[in-house]
């Protein structure tokens, strides 16, 4: 048995719970408690705070866990760090009243900065060489300069909508942030076992994003130049069409490639060019 920490409620829940939905190991909705078991997977989840989740698997409460690298960043919890996961995607900025003239980030000397990271804000004002005041705060911290609690602030920013709406401006991206898989130091031959099965399956969710598989016809005497224009993972399926001359084309592509590539199909007489959603690659 493996236990996974994950967040009870917010942005992380949801793509969580997703996540493990797609590697086949489904929660029901209407069983969760604190502490749930998966029926078709040795494996618990523990629904936490986000900012509970680093010492939580650092102290083995939890095997694993998937939060915001953010966290892991500020904390320094004993973990590893085992895969990124490729959502909840944001970067921790630092940023000032909009009406403020910015040159370079001495801008930030003798400063009062309100933050919630002060960990990760005091290491980078450390290696840049600013000496700065950190002021810490829990929540809100987009409102701090205008209500005169500090002069400049160190928060999330995903869109930038928040920062615009507080008459901030973004100028310095310090820390790319995604949500991340962990792990505690001293898992069980058991455990690394379950969490190798568990990767495996990520993997190959993650390997299908973006991915679409490909169909379309074609006049036989042309698929050398398609398997040209869209190698596949081996080489293209190729099928004969009952219609004399014509062939089927099957292929596993990167979507934004298709669409760079559906001009010169069409030059080379394609139709009928079907993309079906795909859900895992296993290798
Ligand atoms: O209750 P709990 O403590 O578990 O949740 P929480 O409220 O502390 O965290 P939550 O759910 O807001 O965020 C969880 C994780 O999501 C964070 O630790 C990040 O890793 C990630 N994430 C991704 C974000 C955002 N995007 C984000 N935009 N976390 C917060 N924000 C907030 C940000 O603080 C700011 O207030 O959204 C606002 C900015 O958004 P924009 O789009 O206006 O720039
Ligand atoms: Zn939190």
């Amino acid at each position: 048995m493996i236990r996974i920490a994950i967040q009870a409620k917010g942005r992380l829940n949801e793509d969580s719970t997703l996540l493990l939905q797609e590697a086949g190991i489904s929660i029901e909705e209407s069983r969760r408690k604190l502490l749930t078991r998966s029926d078709d997977f040795p494996l618990e989840v523990l629904y936490l705070r986000d900012d509970d989740i680093p010492h939580a698997v650092a102290m083995g409460v939890a095997d694993i866990g998937i939060v915001g690298y953010n966290e892991v960043a500020e904390k320094q919890p004993a973990v590893e760090v085992i895969e990124r996961l490729g959502f909840g995607k944001c970067r921790l900025s630092l940023a000032i009243p909009k009406s403020e003239e910015y040159a370079s980030v001495k801008y930030f000397n003798g400063k009062k900065v309100a933050t919630s990271y002060p960990v990760i804000l005091a290491d980078y004002f450390k290696k840049e060489g600013i000496k700065a005041e950190i002021h810490t705060i829990a929540g809100s911290v987009e409102i701090a300069p205008s209500v005169g609690m500090a002069d400049a602030i160190f928060d999330i920013v995903s869109s930038g909508g928040t920062l615009v709406s507080n008459g901030l401006k973004e100028v310095e991206k310090v820390l790319f942030s995604e949500a991340v898989l962990i792990a505690g130091k001293k898992l069980s031959a058991e455990k690394r076992e379950l969490l190798d099965q568990l990767l495996f399956r990520i993997r190959s969710v993650e390997r299908s994003r973006g991915m679409k598989y490909v169909l379309l016809n074609i006049p036989c005497d042309k698929v050398p130049e398609v398997a040209r224009l869209m190698p596949g993972m081996k080489s293209p399926t190729v099928l004969p069409l009952a219609q004399e001359g014509w062939c089927s084309v099957h292929v596993v592509m990167r979507e934004d490639e298709l669409w760079d590539k559906i001009g010169q199909l069409k030059k080379l007489g394609a139709e009928d060019i079907l993309v079906l959603a795909l859900e895992k690659m296993i290798r």
